[in-house]
């Protein structure tokens, strides 16, 4: 069956690190939706910035699926309220998997899913809706991470490690095996993390201890 054209949500860039990814899956992408009016007519690797969201409404949730391409660094909440905004006018969030990652096919990865260029998911993992796996981050058997996370690019996380929603695990990070980080943590870039971190909780250093 062939897969529906997608519309992004934002032109920043983490929208350029998706378009790429799409155009590697040859899946057609329709244009770009932005709040900022300076972006309206520029392109983004060759497509196009339509508007803001309320362009959304010349679409059917039947012909198109949607791509968030809302980081999460400087908007965490951002990305998660997108997701359950346009998802509740039945649109669907399709799953992006760069064509260089190592996916395994006994790991789940839910809907909108993001996988970058390089990216290792291993056997047993458990991937939920919305978490973006970035550039080269390597997440080994049986690791959970909830919905909405956001594993920067480069981490290491050995096998069985949970991860709660909503948490950003910084770039470089190291996750030692069963530990597990509670919802909305922070774990600063280049952490090295050797036992459990609490929900809301941010730890930097090596070992990482908590700094808020
Ligand atoms: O670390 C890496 C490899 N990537 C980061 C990514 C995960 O998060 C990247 O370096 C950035 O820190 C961040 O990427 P993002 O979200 O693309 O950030 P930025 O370049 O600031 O772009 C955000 C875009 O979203 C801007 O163009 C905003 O105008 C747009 N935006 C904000 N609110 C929105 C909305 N777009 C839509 N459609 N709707 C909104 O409500």
């Amino acid at each position: 069956m062939k897969s529906k054209p997608v519309v992004i949500i934002g032109a920043g860039g983490h929208a350029k690190v998706l378009i790429d990814a799409l155009l590697l899956m040859r899946v057609k992408v329709l244009g770009i939706l932005d709040p900022d009016p300076l972006l309206t007519g520029t392109r983004l690797l060759g497509c196009r910035v339509l508007g803001n969201d309320e362009l959304l409404a010349d679409y059917s949730p039947e012909d198109v699926a949607l791509v968030n391409a809302i980081g999460s660094v400087s908007l965490p909440r951002l990305r998660t309220d997108i997701f359950f905004r346009f998802r509740q006018q039945g649109f669907s969030f399709r799953r992006v998997i760069h064509s260089s990652s190592a996916v395994s096919q006994h790991a789940q990865c839910a809907e909108g899913v993001q996988v970058m260029a390089g990216a290792v998911i291993q056997a047993g993992a458990q991937i939920d809706e919305n978490v973006i796996v970035n550039t080269r981050a390597s997440i080994d058997h049986d690791c959970k991470i909830s919905a909405h996370s956001h594993i920067a690019p480069g981490v290491t996380m050995s096998g069985g490690v949970l991860v709660g929603a909503g948490c950003h695990i910084g770039s470089g990070a190291t996750l030692i095996q069963g530990v597990s980080v509670g919802e909305g943590a922070v774990v600063a870039a280049g952490a090295v993390v050797v036992c459990d971190i609490p929900p809301g909780a941010k730890v930097m250093g090596v070992p990482a201890k908590v700094v808020k």
